[in-house]
């Protein structure tokens, strides 16, 4: 790339911000399990003018003259979504995910009505009933977590408070869950006392849509995804469901939410999910979840902590008790040697959520890269360097050599790059 582009030329300022965030990407190890990088037909379509159009309403339904364009964007958008998850309806309007499971709540509950959701700290979402987000603020949560013995969901648990709370929404799915989730479980529930489930696969909806990982589509009422992890998208959500739901949930994002959607961000979807249906993602789905197994294998070898023993998916919790740091402590020497991940709590942590004892990793963004089994063992290798040898600069600066190696084998945007 040159830096006589237009926006180089406009304002060099942001410009170069951009440029240094594409060096980060371009010369790091990215590793958390909910980011991955898009490709250059998604970034365009993003770009697109069609940002510059408001399109409230629905396809056909407006409420602005010219959108007979935009309105076959976002059919094409839909008949993908449903094509690709095999959903009788979908929503491909809201803004992210936490937008769209809002917009589920406010179509089937009212305030103060029970849910019940699984816990933040022991691997659910914020918009699953904490505390501190609307959903525990304006329904009455009751939580489910995992068991102590093995970090995973325990049926008996979610089966119990069911009975004894009658939730009229039980909502599965999770963002630091490694293991297959029993959606068929999660609907005899449901049925045994008349809730509804709503599956957020925002985290495995692109295994889920390569056949890598269980679909809730059969079993869930309401499903609901962000598009930009393991989907490979644009940061954005949809809703997908059951045609029964269709008119609430359409209110609810619109005018319930919302104003105008976004059609860049439309355009987008509608392009990832027409790379998701190519052979080539499923290849790169299946490739996702051995990364993520051969990451976790290879540090549990070498003598680290992996939650719940394993993983079935892109994620996992590394417990980084062993070695003698926290998950904070842990997150600020991997950032040193250029791996990106996030702290994170794990089950039954005795840190606060500020400090947590655990970090989570994730393999799609790596994969995207071209990366494979061989070299999640050598980041395994960086990763338990890097932890014993936290407060040693010296090994940390040749483990950041060594992540800058192996990034340069992967090429990702250097074309974007006006210099390395
Ligand atoms: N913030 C996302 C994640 O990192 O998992 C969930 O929305």
């Amino acid at each position: 790339m040159v830096d006589t582009t237009p926006l180089a030329k406009a304002d060099p300022q942001l410009f170069t911000l951009i440029q240094n965030e594409t060096q980060r990407q371009e010369f790091g190890l990215e590793m958390i399990p909910s980011e991955n990088f898009v490709s250059e037909a998604v970034l365009e379509a993003c770009g697109s003018i069609l940002t510059n159009k408001y399109a409230e309403g629905r396809p056909g339904r407006r409420y602005y003259g010219g959108c007979h364009v935009v309105d076959e964007v976002e059919r094409l958008a839909e008949e993908r979504a449903k094509k690709l998850f095999g959903s009788e309806f979908v929503n491909v309007q809201p803004h992210s995910g936490a937008q769209a499971n809002q917009a589920v709540y406010e179509a089937l509950l009212d305030h103060g009505d029970v849910v019940l959701g699984m816990r933040l700290d022991q691997g659910g979402h914020l918009t699953h009933g904490s505390p501190v987000n609307f959903s525990g603020k304006h329904y009455k949560i009751v939580a489910y977590g995992v068991r102590q013995s093995d970090q995973r969901i325990d049926e008996d648990e979610v089966r119990t408070l069911a009975r004894q709370h009658r939730p009229k929404l039980i909502v599965c799915g999770a963002s630091a869950y490694s293991r297959q989730i029993d959606f068929a479980m999660f609907r005899r529930v449901a049925d045994e006392v008349g809730a509804v489930v709503m599956a957020d696969i925002a985290h495995y909806a692109g295994l889920v849509a390569a056949g890598e990982y269980p679909s809730p589509v059969p079993h869930c009422q309401i499903v609901t995804t962000t598009t930009h992890k393991t989907l490979r998208g644009p940061r954005s959500g949809i809703i997908m469901g059951q045609e029964a739901y269709a008119k609430a949930i359409n209110k609810a994002v619109f005018p319930g939410l919302q104003g105008g959607p976004h059609m860049h961000t439309i355009a987008a979807k509608a392009v990832a999910f027409h790379e998701a249906l190519q052979p080539s993602f499923k290849q790169y789905a299946k490739q996702v979840v051995l990364n993520a197994k051969a990451l976790a294998d290879e540090l549990a070898r070498l003598g680290l902590s992996v939650v719940s023993g394993g993983t079935d998916s892109h994620v996992f919790l590394l417990d980084v008790r062993k070695s003698g740091v926290t998950g904070k402590e842990a997150e600020s020497a991997l950032d040193k040697v250029g791996i990106t991940v996030n702290m994170n709590t794990i089950p039954f942590d005795p840190q606060p959520p500020t400090v947590c004892s655990g970090v989570r990793f994730g393999s799609p963004a790596l994969t995207t890269r071209g990366m494979k089994e061989a070299e999640m063992r050598e980041i395994a290798h960086f990763v338990v360097k890097t932890l014993e040898n936290h407060k040693n600069e010296g090994v940390l600066q040749q483990v950041r050599e060594a992540t800058r190696e192996l990034s340069r084998r992967f090429p990702l945007y250097k074309h974007r790059l006006v210099r390395e």
